[in-house]
C-alpha cells in the first residue's frame, strides 16, 4: 500500500521526483488562500505525511490528519506547530536546521549595512532622480565597523552571525543567551551578558532566537529604552519576539536610530503599516533564507525526513525524538 504525502509547499521537479519515488503526492497550491485551504482539508484524512511550510498547523487540522504519520517542515523555526500535541499523536516533526545557517546570517547583515548606511533610502532617491548635489550631512549613514554587535540568541544563526561581526568587521561581540557559551567566547571573543547589558552596550541589536512562549514579546518598550538613540534594532528571527507597537513608537520617537526587519507580527505585513512609513526601517520580506541554493537544500532535506519517515527509518532532522518508535 503506498504512501501519501501532502504537500503545500511547491518542490522542484528533481525533489518532486525524489519523493514520488516513495509516495504518492497531492500539491495543494495557495494554501492560505480560502480554496487551497478547502483542498488542505479535504486532503488530510488520506495523508501519511505532511510537507510544507509557513502554515499554523493547529488542532483542528490535525484532527482531519486521521492517518497523519510525519509532518516534514522546509524551515528551521517550528512555532508553527503545537510539537507536544504532535508528540501525543505519535506524529514525527522535522525540520531543515543547519543548510540555512549561513544565508541566514548574510541576512543578517545585509539588514545591518542596508540600514546603517541607509541604502535602500539613498538608492531610492538616486532611482527617483533626486540625486541633484554631493549628499550632505543630512544622508549620511553609520559605521559598521569596529562597532558592538549585540546578538540575542546564540544558536547556529547566532554564531554565524558573531562570525561575520568579528571576522568581517572587526566588531566586538555581546551575546544573550540562556546559557553562556565558551567556545563560542574564545572563537569570536564574545561576551556574555544580560539582556538589559546586552540593550544598553551594542550599537547593532541583532535578534536571532526561535520563537518560544519565553521570547514571545521578549523585546517590549522597556527593552527599547535602553538601546542607545544610534543604536539600530535587527530582527531576522521572528516578528513576535518583538512589541511591534512598542518599536514604532520608539522609531518614530526615534528613541533608537533605525530598524532592520525581515519578520513581522503578521505576513505579509499590511501595507497600511506606519513601519512602512518610516524612512528608518527597512523592511524585507521574510527572506532570511531565500536563495535558490539555500531553498532548495531545504527542501531536499524536507524531502529526506519525510523519506525516511515513511520508510519506518529514524529522521535526521527530528524535532520529537519522543515521538519515534522503531517498528
Ligand atoms: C522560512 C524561516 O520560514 O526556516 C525558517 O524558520 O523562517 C524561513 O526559512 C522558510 O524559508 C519557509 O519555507
Amino acid at each position: 500500500m503506498s504512501k501519501h504525502v501532502v504537500l503545500y509547499k511547491k518542490l522542484s521537479p528533481a525533489l518532486m521526483q525524489r519523493l514520488q519515488a516513495h509516495a504518492d503526492v497531492t500539491l495543494i497550491e495557495d494554501v492560505k488562500s480560502d480554496e487551497g485551504m478547502a483542498r488542505l482539508r479535504d486532503a488530510l484524512p488520506h495523508a501519511d505525511g505532511l510537507l510544507g511550510a509557513s502554515l499554523k498547523l493547529d488542532a483542528e487540522l490535525l484532527d482531519r490528519a486521521v492517518k497523519l504519520k510525519a509532518v516534514s517542515s522546509v524551515s528551521v523555526g517550528v512555532d508553527n506547530y503545537d510539537i507536544d500535541d504532535l508528540t501525543r499523536r505519535g506524529i514525527l516533526l522535522t525540520n531543515t536546521p543547519d543548510v540555512l545557517t549561513q544565508t541566514t546570517a548574510d541576512t543578517g547583515f545585509a539588514l545591518i549595512m542596508a540600514t546603517a548606511r541607509r541604502v535602500v533610502e539613498l538608492a531610492s532617491m538616486v532611482r527617483d532622480g533626486r540625486w541633484t548635489q554631493n549628499i550632505g550631512p543630512e544622508h549620511f549613514g553609520t559605521d559598521v565597523h569596529g562597532k558592538t554587535l549585540g546578538i540575542v540568541g546564540m544558536g547556529r544563526i547566532g554564531e554565524a552571525v558573531a562570525q561575520r561581526g568579528h571576522f568581517g568587521f572587526g566588531m566586538p561581540v555581546l551575546y544573550h543567551s540562556h546559557s553562556p557559551k565558551p567556545d563560542v567566547e574564545a572563537r569570536f571573543d564574545a561576551q556574555y551578558r544580560s539582556l538589559e547589558d546586552l540593550l544598553h552596550e551594542s550599537d547593532f541589536v541583532c535578534l536571532t532566537v526561535p520563537l518560544t512562549a519565553q521570547t514571545e514579546r521578549l523585546i517590549g518598550a522597556e527593552q527599547l529604552a535602553l538601546m542607545r538613540p544610534q543604536a539600530i534594532l535587527i530582527n531576522i528571527a521572528r516578528g513576535k519576539v518583538v512589541d511591534e507597537q512598542a518599536l514604532i513608537t520608539a522609531l518614530q520617537n526615534r528613541q533608537i536610530r533605525a530598524a532592520g526587519l525581515d519578520v513581522f507580527d503578521r505576513e505579509p505585513i499590511q501595507t497600511d503599516s506606519p513601519l512602512l512609513q518610516l524612512d528608518n526601517v527597512v523592511a524585507t520580506p521574510h527572506m532570511g533564507s531565500a536563495t535558490d541554493e539555500t531553498r532548495e537544500a531545504m527542501a531536499r532535506c524536507a524531502v529526506d525526513n519525510m523519506i525516511s519517515a515513511l520508510s519506518g527509518d529514524k529522521p535526521k532532522d527530528l524535532v520529537n525524538p519522543s515521538a519515534w518508535h522503531p517498528h
